[in-house]
C-alpha cells in the first residue's frame, strides 16, 4: 500500500498537484481492486472508517454528511415536488440516505457501476448504505449513461454523486454526459452533479458552468466545506429545465422540525442560501461563463 507510511495515509493526485491531505490510521478493513478500480476502506484515528478510490478519499464517517446532505437537498429542495429521482454513482449510499428522507419522493433509481463498492460499504460504512435496503430504491448495477439513453423524460430530479474527473467518472464532467442528463429528465427537471473545487478547478469549473449555459435556462454552482476533500470544500452544478427556478431561494423551505425529524446535520434553508455566495476570486471567473 503505496499511499500508507508509518502509519499515515496520504491523499495524492494529479488533480491537486503541490498538496497532500494525510489521516492517521488504525487499521486496512479492505483493499481489492475491483474490475473499474482500486477499493480501500481504512479505519481513521479520528475520522472513523474512510473509504478511498484510486487513492482519493470518497467518504469518512465523522464529515461525509456535509456532501451527501447538500448534494441531496439543494436540487430536491429546489424543485416544487420531486416524485422520481435517478441518482448516479454514490456507490456509498449517503445521497441515496438523504433522498428517500423526502415524503414526496415516491421512487429513486441508482446506477452504480461498481457493485464492489455498494458491497463495501454495507459492510464498513453500514449508517451510509442503509438507504439501499428502502423499497423505494430500484438499484441498477452498471452505467448511467447506457441507462439513461434508455430512460428520457422520466425524472423530476437527477444526483450524479461521482468520483473526480479522472479514471471511471472522466465522461461525467463533459456535454455529452450533460446532454443525456436533460433528455432524461421530465419538464421542469432539475440535476444537480458533483462540481469540483474552486480553489483548485476553477477552469474546468467555468467550462462545465459554459457549456451547461447552452444546454438549460438556469445554471447555478453552490459549495460546501468538508475537511477530508482537497482544499476542504466542494462544489455542485445545478441546472433546471424550468427557466423559473431560482436555485438561491429553496422552493421548500425546511421547518426547524423537519430538519430535526429528517436528522440533517449540514442543511438547512439558510446554508442553502448562502451555499451560492462565492468568494470574490471565483464569483468574478464564473461570471463571465
Ligand atoms: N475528491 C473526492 C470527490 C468525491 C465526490 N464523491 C464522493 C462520494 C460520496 N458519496
Amino acid at each position: 500500500m503505496e499511499n500508507i507510511k508509518e502509519g499515515w495515509f496520504r491523499e495524492t493526485c494529479a488533480l491537486w498537484p503541490g498538496q497532500a491531505l494525510s489521516l492517521q490510521v488504525e487499521s486496512v478493513l479492505y483493499h481489492q481492486r475491483s474490475k473499474f478500480q482500486d477499493v480501500m476502506v481504512f479505519k481513521s484515528k479520528t475520522y472513523g472508517n474512510v473509504l478511498v478510490l484510486d487513492g482519493v478519499i470518497q467518504c469518512t464517517e465523522r464529515d461525509e454528511f456535509s456532501y451527501q446532505e447538500m448534494i441531496a437537498n439543494l436540487p430536491l429542495c429546489s424543485h416544487p415536488n420531486p416524485k422520481k429521482v435517478l441518482i448516479i454513482g454514490g456507490g456509498d449510499g449517503g445521497v441515496l440516505r438523504e433522498v428517500i428522507k423526502h415524503r414526496s419522493v415516491e421512487s429513486v433509481v441508482q446506477c452504480e457501476i461498481d457493485e464492489d463498492v455498494i458491497n463495501v460499504s454495507k459492510k464498513f460504512l453500514p449508517e451510509m448504505a442503509k438507504g439501499f435496503f428502502s423499497p423505494k430504491l430500484t438499484l441498477n448495477v452498471g452505467d448511467g449513461f447506457e441507462f439513461m439513453k434508455q430512460n428520457q423524460d422520466a425524472f423530476d430530479v437527477i444526483i450524479t454523486d461521482s468520483s473526480d474527473p479522472v479514471g471511471p467518472a472522466e465522461s461525467l464532467f463533459k456535454e455529452s454526459y450533460y446532454q443525456l442528463m436533460k433528455t432524461a429528465l421530465r419538464d421542469g427537471g432539475i440535476l444537480c452533479c458533483q462540481g469540483e473545487c474552486q480553489w483548485l478547478h476553477l477552469d474546468l469549473i467555468k467550462e462545465m458552468r459554459t457549456f451547461c449555459k447552452s444546454l438549460f435556462p438556469v445554471v447555478d454552482y453552490a459549495y460546501c466545506t468538508i475537511p477530508t476533500y482537497p482544499s476542504g470544500q466542494i462544489g455542485f452544478m445545478l441546472c433546471s429545465k424550468n427557466p423559473e427556478t431560482n436555485f438561491r431561494q429553496p422552493e421548500r423551505q425546511l421547518t426547524s422540525e423537519e430538519v430535526e425529524s429528517m436528522k440533517l446535520k449540514y442543511y438547512n434553508s439558510e446554508i442553502h442560501r448562502a451555499a451560492f455566495v462565492l468568494p470574490e476570486f471565483a464569483r468574478k471567473v464564473l461570471s463571465e461563463a
